[in-house]
């Protein structure tokens, strides 16, 4: 077989291995103008962090640091060994980085202070979600969002620096711990994923440039809740039935989201009469996941505003998400404003 061949069959194999998040991160930190460093030596200690997680769920069984923690967190959610553990090794590698002034978790009810007043960034993070999937082996994942501090360097952190509009991001990513542990993140500039290679501890890319379908046959809403759901949102997932289209639900965010990155679809978590404004919150898991999909092309919506331009009012607020496919997405928008018109 002539090399040629052989070159293409391998093209065909689509290696792109070779790329490992460290050179990748370098190499787009020449995209940012006055570029230090700091956001890429941020990033970096995600994925450091990642790594040390991905390493306690792959144990968790083993390690008797699977279950509950025997607590609540500020969501009124009890607390498993993992949330608590995956909280501490983010926090801890953010605080040791240095270029972290304040966190928002999930798992802490108030701003966390780094120590670091030097440093240029916020982020807001759920550690570890759908975390009660852990003891089933079901896929979980982390969610965050980078911000530039808005206080000058060197101050104290206000709730200006923490409470920002999706539109201020200026990375957001996940990490989806499945049959592959995978990190997905954006600056900005298009949507990559990087699979990790467990025997060599390295990120490497394999999923350059994510592009979301404009549409597809997946819809991921728990059907169990959904005599509690808006007419609107009755009378949308009725034409997803009529149509044939595929239910697919996981009960994990960062599963569900992104096979619908990658097949098309739409995930939905309305509000109902129990939780009027959903369960998903803003911060730290819709802003992050809208930032990703509007950069791959999709869209994120609450049902009538663009989650991005949604201003937030506390580290906590919920919010009604529809996101994927931005013809899905905007046909939830039509019938939401259909049945408004016309209650
Ligand atoms: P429900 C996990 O708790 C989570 O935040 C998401 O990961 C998941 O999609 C959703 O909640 C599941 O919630 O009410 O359907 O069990």
């Amino acid at each position: 077989m002539s090399s040629d061949n052989n070159q293409s069959d391998k093209s065909k194999l689509g290696y792109s291995v070779g790329t490992t998040l460290d050179r990748f991160i370098k190499s787009k930190q020449d995209d940012f103008p006055f570029a230090s460093g700091e956001l890429s030596q941020l990033l970096r200690d995600i994925a450091l962090a990642a790594k040390i997680v991905n390493r306690e769920i792959n144990r968790a069984g083993l390690a008797n640091i699977a279950g509950a923690f025997g607590q609540m967190n500020v969501q009124g959610e009890e607390q498993q060994k993992l949330d608590v553990i995956a909280d501490i090794r983010f926090t801890r590698a953010l605080t040791k980085g240095g270029e972290v002034c304040a966190i928002i978790s999930e798992e802490v009810d108030e701003i966390i202070d780094t120590g670091k007043p030097e440093g240029k960034y916020v982020v807001a993070i759920d550690p570890l979600d759908g975390s009660s999937n852990i003891d089933v082996n079901i896929s979980i994942g982390t969610i965050f969002s980078v911000y530039r501090r808005v206080s000058p360097i060197g101050s104290a952190i206000t709730k200006e620096d923490v409470l920002q509009s999706g539109l201020k991001q200026v990375a957001a990513g996940y990490v989806l711990y499945g049959s592959s542990t995978m990190l997905v993140y954006t600056t900005g500039n298009g949507v990559n994923g990087f699979t990790y290679e467990q025997s060599l501890g390295e990120f490497f890319l394999s999923h350059q440039n994510i592009r979301i379908p404009e549409t597809g046959k997946i819809y991921s809403i728990n059907e169990g809740s959904s005599n509690h759901f808006e007419p609107s949102i009755q009378a949308y997932i009725k034409q997803c039935k009529d149509k044939e289209m595929s239910a697919r639900y996981i009960g994990s965010l960062v599963a569900d989201f992104h096979r619908n990155m990658l097949k098309g679809g739409i995930y939905l978590y309305p509000s109902t009469k129990k939780d009027p404004n959903g369960k998903l919150r803003l911060m730290y898991e819709a802003q992050a996941l809208a930032f990703i999909v509007e950069q791959a092309g999709g869209k994120a919506s609450d049902g009538q505003r663009r989650i991005l331009e949604i201003e937030p009012e506390n580290l906590h607020q919920r919010v009604p998400l529809y996101i994927g496919s931005k013809s899905m997405v905007n046909e939830v928008e039509g019938y939401v404003k259909e049945h408004s018109v016309h209650a």
